[in-house]
């Protein structure tokens, strides 16, 4: 609750930060104009960038002239990937089964996706920057381009890497069993299924973009940057130009969206770290529409073939799949391309007990743009195959398909899955039947039965290991390992406080959640808290904002450090007050006597004490007021769960899906902030739904992309993205220190299951055949009314 006149954040009813309804602090600026992104910093002197890029997918260099750009009116410079003379981006995994290739900064001697960067033109004048980089003189040698999986693994494929066996970056069996294809054969149920899913581009409404400049007071590389990771672009910057990470400082300006495309590090981003190191000018560049559609990175584009057995009451007795990824030209640092398929392999079992599990994952090269995490990595995917497994064998067992998921749902906890991952309390079985519940209250199976209308209902039960710590990402083998993180709570003489995070905040609200965290920890108000985010300077190191990591890890930081800081409060209190320690307690910033609570110190005079007049600060006690954590996840992490549960109608006519209801029963444990994860799963909600019905990247067979623009690349709007009501229920986390859970990529990890199982249920409803039903998203207009003509 808030106060409307005012909009002051209010407490809950029973006082506490945590769990109140604070409004997002960061939309007064971002709703007024006065946000501040890459593109709003100017600078005197200020040069342009633009890449000169590869029309064609595939080719090999024979020459590059930048001499025909360089005498050009206005041009600054041109550098190709020999003058620029860094070393390339190489995103590892320490394990046998992967290749490691690398990825140059400025393409050399070979290009391997339309769009991959070859020369960087520098000019004030941003259109001369472009003119310049059209200028460049590039003589290519087509080569035959690889644009799909399949093309991919012919004998005769071309290859995308010299390196690599069978255009293969990684090939993991990570989970196999000497039983499983007894236990198929022995079953009496067996159901399989083959599906696709389309590339996808994160499409944040702000491009990359970043300005650099060496600062030569402070003797360092400042980079201005559009990111989700900022630690991991001083590592990258620093590692590419051998600076030491001490002269390279990031900082991150509001940030429009990133959704896993910016917590890689972008070759063009390095590219204008180094021109700007190298003239000792100012550098800037913010990527276009049709750059962030073809040389941004892209995700999701996967194939599984997979099945699942089950005994004749519907008990699921193994699961068996093969994944192959494309995940494009290059392995994007730090994440790898191993990233699909490992998250596929491991999260597969998802809320379903599986006696026995295979699997086989793979990333494959193609001459296409490469992949990145994007919002879900993986699971959207997975719950959809074991969604639509779900659904196949109850039509074959004959019973209805909610009541097959709940028969299989993990109803223990602990539990301590075949995948090797333990899954901690949550509330799978009550939130499918509280979906299950609401839906069937609002009487759509009467409206159908009553109607014309081709109305289907569809379900998707699923997990969301969130809050990957150490422990976690270390099984990922990759080269560098994310986990852990660090912040700083500081309070200033005035005696309000001011919080250092690693995590980065890119549109999820943290400077307003981390603010409830600490103030709950020190007893004052989340307004007198400012969360610092963004600035490598700030925080020795830490890992950014992906894998919905912030509100457990980043939280689980902020809170242990404020709450050191709160007992060294507390000392000094005791000292001033001239009580016993024991005897102190925090509260409307304030400390005082809990036996006599009219023995009081306000903070601001603590902390005046503490500063200004330390000389009268209690003996022992020191001058300053702050501190510093570590907070890390053990284990495997924390699962938060959610059912999504839909109701769609068909188009006869045009082949149009309609989502006439869209409800989301989620639990992600204490919940910090509820407008803030109900904006968050609307958010991914909206993602998942443009999976399932809409986006769909193109490439010819040439690798030429088809549908680089935004006429073409079918976004959602308002319009097509439906109202989404939540319901929270709340299994508190018994190892970070709110109890929270994360949930930033629920929402999408969903809606493509849910959506696609209502469509099938509708079509199964007007009687079509088994082979009319759906596997692949994005589901088409063509495919409805194909769907629909073969019942009549
Ligand atoms: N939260 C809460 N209570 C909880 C869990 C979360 O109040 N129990 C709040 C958090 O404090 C935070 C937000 O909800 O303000 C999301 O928290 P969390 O689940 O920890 O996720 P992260 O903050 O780490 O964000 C990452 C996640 C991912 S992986 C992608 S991708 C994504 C997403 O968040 N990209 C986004 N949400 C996005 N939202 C916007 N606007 N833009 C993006 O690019």
């Amino acid at each position: 609750m808030n106060d409307n006149a005012t909009n002051e954040p209010v407490a809950t009813p029973s006082g506490q930060w945590i769990g109140a309804r604070v409004p997002r602090r960061e939309d007064s600026r971002l709703l007024t104009g006065s946000g501040h992104f890459v593109d709003d910093i100017e600078r005197p002197n200020l040069l342009h960038a633009a890449f000169t890029r590869s029309p064609l997918a595939a080719a090999s260099i024979a020459a590059i002239d930048p001499e025909s750009a360089r005498p050009a009116r206005g041009v600054a410079e041109v550098f190709t990937g020999a003058d620029l003379a860094v070393g390339g981006l190489s995103a590892l995994l320490e394990r046998d089964e992967f290749t490691p290739t690398s990825m140059p900064i400025l393409a050399e001697d070979r290009v391997r996706y339309a769009g991959e960067p070859v020369a960087l033109a520098l000019a004030e004048d941003p259109y001369v920057a472009e003119d310049a980089a059209e200028l460049v003189g590039v003589d290519y040698e087509e080569r035959t381009a690889v644009t799909s999986v399949t093309d991919a693994l012919d004998a005769d494929a071309a290859s995308v890497h010299e390196e690599l066996t069978a255009n293969t970056f990684l090939d993991v069996t990570p989970f196999d069993d000497d039983e499983i294809d007894d236990q198929f054969s022995r079953a009496d149920h067996v159901v399989d299924l083959a599906t696709d899913t389309a590339r996808q581009c994160a499409l944040p409404l702000e491009t990359r973009g970043c300005l650099a400049e060496w600062v030569p007071r402070d003797e360092q590389l400042v980079i201005h940057i559009s990111t989700q990771v900022p630690h991991q672009v001083r590592t990258a910057v620093a590692r590419c130009t051998g600076l030491a990470e001490r002269a390279v400082r990031v900082l991150v300006p509001d940030v429009g969206g990133g959704f896993g495309l910016k917590c890689v590090v972008g070759r063009e981003e390095i590219a204008v770290a180094a021109a700007a190191l190298r003239l000792r000018r100012p550098v800037k560049w913010v990527e276009d529409r049709r750059e962030a559609l073809t040389a941004s990175f892209h995700g999701r584009e996967q194939s599984y073939r997979a099945r699942a057995a089950f005994d004749s009451e519907g008990q699921l007795l193994g699961l068996d799949a093969d994944v192959a990824c494309d995940v494009g030209a290059y392995s994007a640092f730090p994440f790898t391309c191993g990233v699909e398929p490992l998250m596929a392999a491991s999260e597969f079992p998802g809320v379903y007990r599986v006696p026995r599990y295979r699997v086989r994952a793979r990333a494959i090269a193609t001459n296409k743009t490469p992949t990145a995490p994007y919002r879900g990595v993986s699971r959207p995917q997975i719950v959809l195959v074991m969604e639509r497994l779900m659904a196949l064998a109850a039509r074959e067992l004959g019973i209805d398909s909610v009541e097959l998921r709940r028969k299989n749902l993990i109803d223990e906890f602990p539990y301590l899955g075949v995948n090797g991952v333990t899954y901690d309390p949550g509330t799978y079985r009550e939130s499918l039947d509280l979906c299950e519940q609401r839906l069937r209250a609002e009487g759509w199976e009467q409206e159908r039965a009553d109607s014309n209308r081709v109305i289907g209902i569809g379900y998707a039960c699923f997990n969301e290991r969130t809050a990957y710590g150490t422990d976690a990402f270390a099984q990922r083998t990759m080269s560098v390992v994310p986990g852990y993180d660090i912040s700083e709570v500081r309070m200033d003489p005035s005696g309000t406080v001011t919080v250092s995070s690693g995590t980065s905040s890119h549109g999820q609200g943290h400077e307003t959640t981390l603010a409830q965290v600490a103030a709950e920890a020190l007893g004052m108000r989340p307004q007198d808290v400012t969360i610092r985010q963004g600035d490598t300077d700030r925080v020795s190191y830490g890992w950014g904002t992906f894998g919905s990591r912030s509100a457990a890890i980043g939280g689980g930081a902020v809170r242990v450090a404020a709450t050191r800081l709160a007992e060294t409060l507390c000392s000094v209190a005791a000292g001033v007050l001239d009580i016993a320690e024991s005897d102190v307690a925090l509260a409307d910033a304030q400390a005082y006597s809990q036996s006599d609570p009219s023995v009081v110190v306000t903070y601001a005079d603590l902390a005046e004490l503490s500063y200004l007049r330390a000389h009268r600060l209690p003996k022992g006690v020191h001058p300053g007021l702050s501190a510093e954590a570590v907070f890390d996840v053990p284990g495997s992490g924390t699962f938060s769960n959610a059912t999504h549960g839909v109701v769609t109608e068909l188009d006869p006519d045009t082949g149009q899906v309609r989502i006439l209801r869209y409800l989301v029963v989620e639990d992600c444990g204490v919940v910090i902030n509820p407008t803030i994860v109900d904006g968050q799963v609307r958010g991914g909600v909206a993602q998942g739904v443009a999976g399932a019905l809409y986006e769909s990247i193109g490439y010819d067979a040439d690798g030429q992309p088809t549908n680089a623009n935004l006429i073409d690349y079918m976004v959602p709007t308002a319009t097509e993205v439906p109202d989404v009501t939540i319901e929270h229920l709340e299994t508190p986390c018994a190892f970070t220190e709110t109890g929270a859970k994360g949930m930033g990529e629920g929402g999408t990890i969903g809606a493509p299951g849910a959506v696609l199982d209502a469509v099938n249920d509708a079509l199964h409803a007007v009687g079509a055949p088994a082979e009319s039903e759906l596997n692949t998203v994005p589901i088409t207009p063509q495919q409805i009314t194909t769907a629909l003509e073969a019942c009549r």
